[in-house]
């Protein structure tokens, strides 16, 4: 009971963010007495893990949000942050009204204006883009579910430069790294089966900070069943705290530990015999290739005695085939970490847990058919301006940052107006300053936002959507253990002047003579069009909110034929061998802080989502701002007393807004580190405004991996000034 109690994720409308949410309640109740009462089904958008959700409505109030019984990644549960999505909702600070430049770019300057104006002032500009450059001068970034119709707009305008930070900022090299071993990247939501496992290993990924609902539901399971954990992180995580084996490696160095774990599984025949025999390949290549790495070897690299490196090799081994090396998800760390990922999947490949009860299961989905008589996009005359599949062989989305450095140079070609949806790009990207030189290269900047985030003071053109709570998205067909379906209703109708994005994206196609592409007068008629498709309707779903399709096995079959070059799981990858690159990762050191400096470490609060949370007065409540982790050693040296403000100050000079030092030794002495999200300068978002530092700003020095683009963000080194 002890171990679960950090994972209590709340069942009844109360998250960690405890017994506090009630009172803390920031808007007046609307009247007193009995008051109509009725449950919506939608679901989540706190984050993108999308938990299906039973909103209770008062009065026109929507007071309390809690899990959907039946929707399979809920099970019944939301997050904190999932609780809290009304601070989003009744935030004071939301933009209420479209919004038209009147200062200099970024001057967050501007006059409230209606949507007719705004639109057709958008749909001009966007055809003087298209008549000046072409219309793939014309880029979409776009994060969150809601972005789909915009997605529909660029590309119906002939762009193909359509990205969101979620792949080179994320989780793009585990695609990568997975794709190149089994033929099949992870997905969101993963595939992992952390509720059946005997043996996790969690490499970075701080489940229980990092909040994923129903990775952090299984987690408990699994520990209440027994399974055995190892936590490989340079800090002692939530997830650490749970763990039979905590491995505090110094950082940048995983592909040393996990080279030397199949040493030990190679040495010692410890792999899964029977299952690799018949679905792997290149296993002699791979045994000569770490012939030499040794836990000797990597003890020295790793700073992980070898005894523990190679007890933990062994006991996971004894729990094959039920072991899950997690994939990680946000892995752009180092510049090489498709070839971590990679060594990821290779030590899952000879543990045989791919397609295993306890390992990955091969996810099963539903296919929803698209709109009828939805007619074929454009080929676009130029392709894509942002590296994927050239100058990144193997990227298989957009780069959001390759678009950005793109647009810099101006090559291949010129992109003269960008569209961000849903994302505030100078948190997510690296290098905010280098993003703000982008921006100011552009002839159109349209926001579309919720909040008066940093980037929509640069916009040209601000669009003000409604929250989740208030809105039809498009369907999510989940692939999941249980393939279900899902849909986004409004809770409530939307507050202020704010729209829709389905309405935007369709109001502009038809300002732009595009309307063939939105065949349908509102979104009901179109998510009708594709429910009637499945033997469902509109009002079938309104009222379930979920609808859930048979549960699958997901166990690899007798004769599977992986999507790989030679059909089976690769343990040497030809493909890499033709790329001139390694075809079994290396370990390749890391840059060492120069004297007097610290690795910069950044990861997530259970209580909020990036830099998207942290207005909210219902979360924001309970964590205000965010804290520099710095080791008892070094505060000691240093003179850093607890709570005491700081500044970091990076290798180029880079220089944080002031920050709490947590003084802790849960973290090694040669890093210090952060949670993402905190540091806002947009003085609109008048809650949480200088409040903490932002770790974006401190990321100057980029490894980009040269692999598929994905940004590695943690070469960057601060030393830590007192403030006065
Ligand atoms: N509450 C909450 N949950 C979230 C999110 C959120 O914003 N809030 N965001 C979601 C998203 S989009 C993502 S991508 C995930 C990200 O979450 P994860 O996939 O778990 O990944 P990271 O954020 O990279 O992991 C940070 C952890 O890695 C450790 N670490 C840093 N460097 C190293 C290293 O060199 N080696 C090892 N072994 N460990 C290292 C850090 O100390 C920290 O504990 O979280 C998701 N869940
Ligand atoms: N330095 C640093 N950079 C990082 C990371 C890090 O840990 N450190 N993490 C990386 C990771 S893992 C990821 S996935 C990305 C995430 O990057 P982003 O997706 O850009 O995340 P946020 O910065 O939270 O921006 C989300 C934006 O969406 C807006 N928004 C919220 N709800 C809605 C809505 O319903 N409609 C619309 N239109 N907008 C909405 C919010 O107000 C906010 O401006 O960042 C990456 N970049
Ligand atoms: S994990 Fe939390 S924030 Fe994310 S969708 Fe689920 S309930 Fe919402
Ligand atoms: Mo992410």
């Amino acid at each position: 009971m002890e171990r679960r109690r950090f994972l209590q994720i709340a069942g009844g409308g109360v998250g960690a963010a405890g017994a506090g949410t009630a009172a803390l309640s920031l808007w007046p109740k609307a009247q007193e007495g009995p008051r109509e009462s009725r449950k919506v089904s939608t679901f989540c958008e706190l984050c993108f893990w999308k938990c299906g959700v039973l909103a209770t409505v008062e009065g026109g109030e929507v007071v309390k949000l809690e899990g959907h019984p039946a929707h399979p990644l809920a099970m019944g549960r939301l997050c904190p942050r999932g609780n809290g999505g009304t601070g989003l909702l009744y935030d004071p600070d939301r933009l209420q009204k479209p919004l038209i430049r009147t200062g200099q770019r970024g001057e967050d300057r501007f006059k409230e204006a209606s949507w007719d104006e705004a639109l057709g002032y958008v749909a001009e500009r966007m055809q003087r883009v298209k008549a000046q450059h072409g219309p793939e001068a014309m880029a979409l970034f776009t994060h969150g579910h809601g972005g789909s119709f915009f997605t529909q707009l660029v590309k119906a305008f002939g762009s193909p430069n359509v990205a969101a930070p979620s792949y080179a900022q994320c989780r793009g090299p585990r695609e990568v790294g997975f794709q190149l071993t089994f033929g099949t990247g992870i997905g969101s939501p993963e595939n992992t089966d952390i509720a059946n496992t005997r043996f996790l290993v969690l490499i970075g990924s701080h489940l229980g900070e990092n909040m994923h609902n129903t990775q952090v539901q299984e987690f408990a399971e699994c520990i209440r069943r027994g399974a055995k954990i190892c936590v490989v992180d340079p800090r002692y995580s939530v997830a650490a705290s749970k763990a039979n084996w905590y491995l505090p490696i110094k950082p940048g160095t995983d592909i040393a530990l996990l080279l030397a774990w199949m040493n030990v599984i190679l040495t010692e025949e410890l792999w899964n015999k029977e299952y690799v025999a018949k679905h792997g390949t290149g296993l002699e290549e791979l045994k000569a290739a770490v012939k030499e790495n040794t836990p000797e070897w990597a003890a020295g690299i790793t700073e992980i005695p070898v005894e523990t490196i190679r007890t933990v090799a062994r006991e996971m081994a004894a729990a094959k085939p039920a072991v899950l090396v997690h994939p990680g998800r946000h892995v752009t760390w180092y510049g090489d970490d498709a070839q971590r990922s990679r060594a990821i999947a290779m030590l899952n490949g000879l543990m045989g847990s791919w397609g295993s009860k306890g390992g990955f299961f091969l996810p099963g989905g539903v296919e929803v058919p698209k709109y009828p008589g939805l007619p074929a996009l454009p080929k676009p005359a130029r392709g894509a301006i942002d590296g994927a599949g050239t100058r990144y062989p193997l990227a298989d989305e957009t780069l959001a940052s390759g678009l950005c450095d793109a647009t810099m140079a101006g090559a291949p070609y010129q992109a003269k107006g960008w569209i961000v949806y849903g994302t505030n790009l100078l948190q997510s990207l690296p290098n905010p300053k280098q993003t703000m030189k982008a921006l100011q290269s552009l002839d159109l900047l349209v926001v579309v936002d919720v909040l008066p985030v940093e980037i929509a003071g640069y916009a040209d053109v601000v669009l003000p959507e409604c929250t989740y709570l208030e809105r039809y998205d498009d369907l999510y067909a989940g692939t999941f253990k249980t393939p279900f379906l899902a849909l986004r209703q409004p809770v409530v109708r939307p507050m202020y002047d704010s729209k829709p994005g389905w309405w935007m994206a369709r109001e502009l196609a038809l300002r732009l003579g595009l309307g063939d592409y939105f065949p349908w007068q509102n979104v009901e008629q179109y998510l009708d069009g594709r429910l009637k498709a499945m033997n469902t309707s509109l009002t079938a779903m309104k009222q379930a909110g979920v609808a859930v399709y048979p549960a699958e096995e997901g166990l690899l079959p007798e004769n599977h034929k992986f999507d790989t070059a030679s059909g089976k799981i690769e343990f040497y990858s030809k493909t890499l061998a033709e790329m001139g690159v390694d075809a079994v990762p290396r370990h390749y050191a890391k840059p060492e802080p120069p004297e007097g400096h610290f690795r910069l470490l950044f990861g997530r609060s259970p209580l909020h989502t990036f830099g998207r949370t942290t207005n909210n007065r219902v979360l924001g409540s309970v964590v205000r701002e965010n804290e520099v982790w710095i080791s008892n050693k070094v505060a000691g040296e240093l003179g850093v007393r607890p709570n005491q403000r700081v500044r970091l100050v990076n290798q180029d000079g880079a220089v944080s807004a002031p920050v709490r030092a947590r003084v802790t030794n849960r973290i090694r002495p040669d890093c210090v580190y952060m949670v993402h999200g905190f540091g806002h300068t947009s003085k609109k978002l008048r809650f949480t405004a200088g409040r903490g530092a932002s770790d974006s700003e401190l990321v100057t020095r980029v490894d980009v991996d040269p692999l598929m683009g994905g940004t590695g963000m943690q070469n960057n080194f601060v030393r830590v000034e007192k403030e006065a």
